[in-house]
């Protein structure tokens, strides 16, 4: 036997070394900069009573929700489009794991919690459950996106004065999981997502017995809930005298469909995703399907625009979720991984990695902990009209930065588990792929810089007036002593934006990327130094205020150049063009 001399591969002929995989930790107990941001920000009675709802929840979200959460990713829904005798079916089918997250989201109150607008919650209900569901993102098995519609959807509902109508906002806003209601988003079209209006074909015929009831034609393009109940979509209506359609934004209406219309909807087919793998998207054709219109006439994108709103804010959520996801099994494998002699946790330029890692993160998270706040005090009435106006702004500068630096920072996770990242079986490559759809759904970067646009120009620079305002109440608050350098750094990226806006209108929309990832960057740079001078601060928020704002440039350099040389736009674009089009034969 070769025990006898000593081999050790006589019995297990794979070795006796056997790596401690990374360990899921309470994802509320773990988050010790989410507590100490829900501490800082919410009245202490109510921060001392929902801690334990999030303490518990985070518990759940490494157990038993995981599980159902994996169990979405490993089982895939499906199109059933007969039963086995012929019969159509038409249908998607989800797993049971799916089903069973419905239920769960409908008792954790995960759209609920919002509306209910608790007295205890003292104007925070908003704040709290975006808190509940940044916990539940990344253990949801992608739940969280119907979830995100569902939201926008009964915030539609809401604004629209439809609440006490019909019955879908008290479903969709349920906690009741035999009534709880889920709501799709159908946007996007064959011809176009960004560019809503020129891309809705789908026209919308008026019943004549009712006046606000109409026939839908048209085929959508992605729909992320081919499950839900309800769905919210936009149409063209035709005008009965005429049969002509007004083209543009202003020919289009929203209106709401119920889903369960098996002869007048039909499931093309399900998408093949690079990831989302969970989620039943896919492609449907209306034929003639029954709508309510829920919006004026011709008013459709601005009516949608509130749904937009709130699966934006879930869409920041989920990015920095994902982020602190992987942050938290790297720095747990950091200590179970041994390599040259000392687990990896002791090779500081493994720990300076994680370290840049958690800097990105935290300020992602303070941008959206700062839009659920302000959007706290709106649905409670309490916004000031600055609030409304930095929440108008910071809204599409939160959705378009932390969906881009996700993608980044997950990446960068998954190296840290070296080959280990990339094994599916792991559960580590799943983050990745769905971090990669952030940027794209809920309008790509460039459309939400354009929206950053459209909200100075909206507002005639109110918006940035409110930012500038901002920064200053930091400013002027008592500061950590220590960071008084990185007050004058603010100053400066602070200037150089606000100047550039005013003095290079014509270039705006051409640096409208690098002029919001400086918006978004400087303004996280305030709120991290606003936490670092909080009374509880600790060690690390002091260095993370001290790093972003000294270490990194927030401000991209073609804002400077620009600003300094002044050449015209087109010689720039042209230059663009010789680069990207050099050697290409259309
Ligand atoms: O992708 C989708 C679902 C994915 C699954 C769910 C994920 C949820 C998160 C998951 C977490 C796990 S649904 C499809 C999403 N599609 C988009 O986001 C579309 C992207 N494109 C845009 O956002 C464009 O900017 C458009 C479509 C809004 C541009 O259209 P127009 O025709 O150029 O619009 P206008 O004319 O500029 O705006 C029409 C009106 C104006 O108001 P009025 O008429 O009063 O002047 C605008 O000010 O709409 C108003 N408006 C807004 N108001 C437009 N956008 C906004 C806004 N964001 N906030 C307030
Ligand atoms: P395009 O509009 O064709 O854009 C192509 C590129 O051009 C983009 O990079 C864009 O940034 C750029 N571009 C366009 N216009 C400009 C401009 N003016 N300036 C600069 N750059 C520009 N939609 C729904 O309605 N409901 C859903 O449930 C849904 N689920 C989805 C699920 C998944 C997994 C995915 C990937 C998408 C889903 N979508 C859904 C669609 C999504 O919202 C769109 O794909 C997205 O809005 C972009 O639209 P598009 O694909 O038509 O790209």
């Amino acid at each position: 036997c070769n025990t006898a001399i000593g081999i050790p591969f006589a019995k297990a002929k794979e070795g006796s070394f056997v790596q401690d995989a990374p360990h899921l930790e309470n994802s509320f107990e773990g988050d010790a900069f989410l507590k100490r941001n829900l501490e800082r920000i919410l009245p202490n009675n109510v921060y001392s009573d929902v801690k334990k709802e999030l303490s518990a929840f985070g518990a759940r979200v490494a157990t038993d929700i995981y599980k159902l959460g994996r169990e979405c990713e490993l089982s895939p829904p499906y199109m059933k489009l007969q039963d086995a005798w012929a019969n159509p079916h038409n249908r998607v089918v989800t797993c049971e794991s799916w089903k069973e997250l419905k239920r769960v989201s409908a008792r954790e109150g995960m759209v609920a919690l919002a509306y209910e607008r608790n007295p205890k919650h003292q104007g925070f209900s908003r704040f709290i459950q975006m808190s509940k569901n940044y916990l539940f993102y990344p253990s949801s098995g992608l739940y969280s996106c119907p979830l995100a519609m569902t939201d926008g959807a009964a915030k539609t509902l809401e604004v629209s004065g439809f609440k006490d109508h019909g019955g879908a906002y008290k479903n969709l806003t349920s906690r009741d999981p035999e009534r709880f209601w889920t709501s799709g988003q159908w946007m996007t079209e064959k011809r176009g997502g960004s560019d809503v209006a020129g891309g809705t074909e789908t026209l919308a015929v008026q019943d004549p017995n009712f006046r606000n009831m109409y026939k839908l034609y048209g085929y959508k393009f992605f729909s992320s809930a081919t499950d839900a109940d309800v769905a919210l979509t936009l149409a063209r209506v035709v005008d009965p005298a005429t049969g002509k359609t007004t083209a543009g934004t202003r020919g289009l209406s929203l209106f709401l469909v119920h889903v369960d219309q098996p002869s007048n909807l039909h499931l093309i087919r399900l998408k093949e995703k690079l990831g989302t793998k969970q989620l039943p998207t896919g492609e449907l054709l209306l034929d003639g399907m029954n709508a309510e219109l829920l919006s004026e006439p011709g008013r459709g994108v601005a009516s949608i625009s509130h749904m937009l709103n709130i699966t934006r804010l879930h869409n920041a959520s989920a990015s920095v979720s994902a982020m602190r996801r992987i942050i938290s099994l790297a720095r747990d494998y950091s200590n179970r991984r041994i390599a040259f002699g000392k687990t990896i946790r002791n090779h500081p330029l493994h720990v300076r990695t994680l370290a840049d890692m958690e800097l990105e993160c935290r300020a992602g998270f303070v941008l959206f902990a700062e839009a659920a706040r302000l959007l706290s005090l709106e649905e409670s009435g309490t916004a000031s009209n600055d609030q409304q106006q930095l929440l108008r702004l910071l809204l599409p500068l939160l959705k378009l930065y932390t969906g881009k630096q996700c993608i980044k920072v997950v990446s960068e996770g998954v190296e840290s588990f070296g080959g280990q990242g990339y094994m599916e079986d792991t559960g580590i490559p799943v983050i990745l792929r769905d971090a990669q759809v952030t940027p794209i759904w809920e309008g790509t970067t460039n459309i939400l810089s354009l929206d950053v646009l459209r909200a100075v120009a909206k507002t005639e620079g109110q918006v940035l007036v409110a930012y500038y305002q901002r920064i200053q109440g930091v400013l002027d608050s008592s500061v950590n002593p220590s960071l008084s350098e990185c007050c004058s750094l603010l100053e400066q990226y602070r200037s150089q934006l606000i100047s550039f806006a005013q003095n290079n209108s014509d270039q705006l929309e051409y640096v409208a990327r690098d002029f919001s990832f400086g918006l978004a960057r400087t303004l996280a740079g305030a709120l991290l130094l606003e936490h670092a001078s909080w009374s509880g601060a600790v060690e690390s928020d002091v260095a993370a205020a001290e790093r972003w704002l000294r270490q990194r440039d927030l401000v991209a350099q073609s804002l400077a150049v620009e600003q300094i040389c002044n050449p015209s736009v087109t010689s720039i674009q042209k230059l663009d063009e010789a680069l990207v089009f050099d050697g290409y034969d259309a």
